[in-house]
C-alpha cells in the first residue's frame, strides 16, 4: 500500500511538471533536480545539421496565395524581430511562433535571401540562449510560463524576448526593457524614424538615415535609461539590425538602391507583413556584407561598447566587451562566458546537445573564413 501510494505520488508530481513545462522552454539555469524531472517529459529529437545555402540565390517573387498574411491569433507567439514575425504571419514559419532552427534558416534564406553563414550564425546563436537544445524548438517571442504546484525556477522560460543577450536596448522601433515593453512596435519610435527619413533620406530609409537614427537611439538611451547596456553581442546586433531593413526589406527588383520606402517599412515593422508581389533580395547577404554596412554607419558616429552605470548620462566604455574589430572575441566570449554561464553543469544528453549546437554555430564562422579558432567542446 505504501509502495502504491508512493508510486502514485511520483506520477502526480511528474505530471504536474510534464503538463506545464513547454517543449520550447529553455533549460538554461535550471538545477540538476529540475532537469531530472523535466527532461524525461520532453519530446527529445536527434538534431539535424543546419540546412545549406540556396541553389539559386537571385531575386524572385516570394509572396504566394498559399501563404497569405494572417494576424496572429490569441495564442500565437510573436516577438521583437520584424523579419521573423513576418515569416510566421505568412506561414513560412509555424504560425504559433514555435519553430526549429532548421525551419528558421530555411525560411530566412528562401524569403529574404539571407546568406547561409549569417542565417546559421544568428539562428543558432539565439537558439543557444533562448531555445530548448534537446527538443530543437525555440519561441520567436514571448516567454511561456511554467506553472504548477512546484514550478521550476526560473518559472518563466525562454524565447526571443529574453532580455540582455540578443534582445537588447536601442532597438529602432521597440523600447528598452527598462521602460517595460521590450518587443512591441512603438509608434512614437516609428515617428522618430519617419522624421529622420524625411530629414536625411528624402522621405525614405537609406544608409545615411541608418547611421543617424542608430546614433540618435544611442543618445536617447544614454539620456533616459539608467540601465542602458550596449556591450557584445548586443553591440554588434544593434548595428546589424540597422542595416537589415536595407538588405532584406527592399524589393529584389531594387536591391541596388539600398533605399526603403517608409510605407513598406511600416508594413514590416508594425504588422509583420510582406508587400503584395514581393521579390526577395537579388543578393545573398553574408556576414561580411553586413559587417561592411556596420563599418559605414559606425564611421559616421563612432561609439565604443559600454553602458550607463545606474544613473542616466553616465555612459562609460567597457574595455572587456568585444568591439567591432574583435569579431572572434564576440564568438569566444559568447561561448565561454554567456553560454557557459547559462549551462555551468550540463551533463549527459544535454551536454551532448549543447556541444552539437555549438558546432553548428561555429560552422557559420568557418564557412565565412573569419579566422576564428573554435572553443573546445564543453566537458
Ligand atoms: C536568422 C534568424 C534571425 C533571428 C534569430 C533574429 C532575431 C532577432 C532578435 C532577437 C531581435 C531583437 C533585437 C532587439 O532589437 O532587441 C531582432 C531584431 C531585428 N531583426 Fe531579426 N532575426 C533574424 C532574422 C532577421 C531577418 C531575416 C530580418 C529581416 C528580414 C530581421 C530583421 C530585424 C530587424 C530590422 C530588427 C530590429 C528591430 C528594431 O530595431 O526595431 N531579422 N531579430
Ligand atoms: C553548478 O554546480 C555548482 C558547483 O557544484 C553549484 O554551485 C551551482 O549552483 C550549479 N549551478 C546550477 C545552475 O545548477
Ligand atoms: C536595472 O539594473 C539593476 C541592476 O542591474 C537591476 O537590479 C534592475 O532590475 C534593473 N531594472 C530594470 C527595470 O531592468
Ligand atoms: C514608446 O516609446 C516612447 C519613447 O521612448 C515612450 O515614451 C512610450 O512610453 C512608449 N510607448 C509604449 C506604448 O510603450
Ligand atoms: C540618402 O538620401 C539622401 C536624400 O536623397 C541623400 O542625400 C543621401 O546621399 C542618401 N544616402 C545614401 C547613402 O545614398
Ligand atoms: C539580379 O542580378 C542579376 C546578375 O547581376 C541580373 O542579371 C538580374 O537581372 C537581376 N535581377 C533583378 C530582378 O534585378
Ligand atoms: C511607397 O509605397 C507606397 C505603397 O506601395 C506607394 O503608394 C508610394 O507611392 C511609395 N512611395 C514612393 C516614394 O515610392
Ligand atoms: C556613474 O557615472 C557618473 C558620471 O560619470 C559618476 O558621477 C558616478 O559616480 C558613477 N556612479 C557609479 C556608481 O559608478
Ligand atoms: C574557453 O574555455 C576553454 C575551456 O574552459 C579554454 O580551454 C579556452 O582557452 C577558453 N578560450 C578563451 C579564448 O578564453
Ligand atoms: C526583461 C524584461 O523587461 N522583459 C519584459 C519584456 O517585455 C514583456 C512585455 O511587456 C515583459 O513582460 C517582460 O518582463
Amino acid at each position: 500500500m505504501a509502495f502504491f501510494r508512493l508510486t502514485l505520488l511520483t506520477i502526480l508530481l511528474t505530471c504536474d511538471i510534464c503538463l506545464c513545462f513547454p517543449n520550447h522552454g529553455s533549460l538554461a539555469g535550471l538545477s540538476a533536480r529540475e532537469l531530472e524531472q523535466i527532461i524525461p517529459t520532453l519530446e527529445i529529437r536527434a538534431l539535424p545539421s543546419p540546412p545549406g545555402p540556396l541553389d539559386n540565390p537571385r531575386a524572385k517573387l516570394v509572396t504566394d496565395p498559399a501563404n497569405p498574411w494572417i494576424a496572429p491569433g490569441e495564442n500565437d507567439i510573436r516577438g521583437p524581430c520584424p523579419g521573423i514575425n513576418t515569416l510566421a504571419n505568412h506561414g513560412f514559419l509555424p504560425r504559433n511562433g514555435i519553430a526549429s532552427p532548421s525551419q528558421i534558416v530555411t525560411a530566412v534564406q528562401e524569403i529574404f535571401n539571407m546568406a547561409n553563414d549569417l542565417a546559421v550564425f544568428l539562428t543558432y546563436g539565439v537558439h543557444l540562449v533562448d531555445g530548448n537544445l534537446l527538443t530543437d524548438l525555440v519561441s520567436i517571442g514571448g516567454k511561456t510560463p511554467a506553472t504548477g504546484p512546484d514550478p521550476p525556477s526560473p518559472a518563466i522560460v525562454g524565447g526571443f524576448n529574453t532580455h540582455a543577450v540578443f534582445e537588447g536596448d536601442v532597438s529602432t522601433t521597440r523600447g528598452d526593457a527598462f521602460f517595460g515593453d521590450n518587443h512591441s512596435f512603438n509608434e512614437t519610435l516609428f515617428d522618430e524614424l519617419t522624421a529622420f527619413s524625411d530629414k536625411f533620406g528624402g522621405g525614405a530609409y537609406n544608409l545615411t538615415v541608418a547611421a543617424e537614427i542608430r546614433f540618435q537611439r544611442i543618445q536617447d538611451s544614454i539620456a533616459t535609461n539608467p540601465n542602458f547596456s550596449f556591450i557584445s553581442p548586443r553591440y554588434f546586433t544593434a548595428y546589424a539590425e540597422s542595416i537589415f531593413p536595407l538588405t532584406f526589406f527592399v524589393d529584389g527588383r531594387e536591391t541596388d538602391s539600398l533605399t526603403l520606402n517608409m510605407t513598406v517599412a511600416r508594413g514590416f515593422f508594425q504588422d509583420g507583413r510582406l508587400p503584395d508581389d514581393f521579390f526577395r533580395s537579388n543578393i545573398s547577404w553574408t556576414l561580411n556584407d553586413i559587417g561592411g554596412g556596420i563599418g559605414e554607419i559606425f564611421a559616421k558616429h563612432p561609439i565604443q561598447p559600454g553602458g550607463n552605470n545606474g544613473t542616466v548620462n553616465s555612459y562609460t566604455v567597457d574595455p572587456n566587451s568585444a568591439n567591432l574589430n574583435e569579431f572572434c572575441q564576440l564568438y569566444t566570449d559568447f561561448v565561454n562566458i554567456t553560454i557557459r554561464g547559462l549551462y555551468p553543469n550540463a551533463t549527459g544528453p544535454l551536454l551532448e546537445a549543447l556541444n552539437q549546437n555549438l558546432d553548428f554555430f561555429f560552422s557559420a564562422l568557418s564557412e565565412s573564413n573569419q579566422g576564428c579558432t573554435q572553443v573546445p567542446a564543453f566537458v
